[in-house]
């Protein structure tokens, strides 16, 4: 095996986070003594394919859902599989955070003139990621995108999620993970309302998830079978995550010189 890509840490207080350059990807984020992420074991950290767990970011389309092309066979985009590069890095005694760019856009399938950058925010009290992208083209682009988080949780069948809500259908509630869960929340929230979801076991909470800029949330676990067929995680992992991911999946279109900005906090 290669070596691990690049990584970063971010120091604030007791709190830390640890950042491959591989995808701008967020691999640990501790937090009064406990990581709130989950990254699995058998995760590929040295490039050779996207990484399972932590925060992947998928941009500029989100699972299949690239505009133009139905089946273009690479999920999630084209940013999570490439190096980034350092554009700021600050730190102060309140907060340490690091500002990153995508070192490729020469790929077929980027859009001329659309750019992305990640800022990652960490204060002694919560981690903070957003993912901003700009327009500069000539016209306006459909935009999906998604921070699609793994959390870290000790039994996947002693967790329950607050706070998600749904246009379209009844989601369960209380909302318990009882098999396969693989599903698009479209917001009841306006764009650029704060949604704030917990994720709880045995009535206390472990993780706080505030999203803003996002038109839907989606929660995804891959249960038994499905992990059976991922090659980068371990067959008994399903247990130990829950992906809560802030997301555009829902038409969004990110008009000519217009900016999105979409985040996640992390508490
Ligand atoms: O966000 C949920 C999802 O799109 C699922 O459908 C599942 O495939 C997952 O992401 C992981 O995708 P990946 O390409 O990382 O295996």
């Amino acid at each position: 095996m290669s070596s691990p890509a690049p990584c970063i840490e971010l120091l604030c207080a007791t709190s830390r986070c640890k950042i491959s350059l591989f995808g701008a990807h967020v691999l640990s984020y501790q937090h009064a003594g406990s990581e709130k992420l989950f990254v699995s074991k058998a995760a590929k950290l040295d490039g050779s394919r996207p990484i399972r767990g932590g925060i992947p970011v998928c941009w500029p389309w989100f699972g299949q859902m690239h505009p133009l092309i139905a089946d273009h066979r690479q999920a999630h985009g084209l940013v999570r599989n490439q190096l980034w590069q350092i554009d700021a890095q600050k730190t102060t005694t309140d907060a340490s955070s690091i500002t990153l760019s995508p070192t490729q856009n020469n790929h077929a399938l980027w859009p001329l003139g659309l750019s992305v950058q990640l800022v990652i925010t960490l204060t002694s009290a919560q981690l903070s990621v957003t993912l901003i992208s700009q327009n500069n083209s000539q016209s306006d682009y459909p935009l999906s995108a998604a921070l699609h988080s793994y959390f870290a949780v000790d039994d996947i069948h002693t967790v329950c999620l607050t706070g998600i809500t749904d246009l379209h259908r009844a989601q369960p509630s209380p909302y318990h993970i009882v098999q396969e869960v693989d599903v698009i929340h479209a917001s009841k929230n306006a764009m650029g309302q704060q949604q704030h979801v917990t994720i709880q076991s045995d009535g206390k909470t472990l993780t706080e998830v505030t999203h803003q800029g996002h038109d839907s949330l989606v929660v995804w676990n891959p249960w038994q079978d499905k992990t059976l067929a991922l090659v980068d995680m371990q067959d008994n992992e399903y247990v130990k995550m829950i992906c809560i991911e802030t997301a555009l999946t829902q038409g969004f279109i990110l008009a000519q010189g217009q900016q999105h900005q979409l985040t996640q906090i992390i508490s």
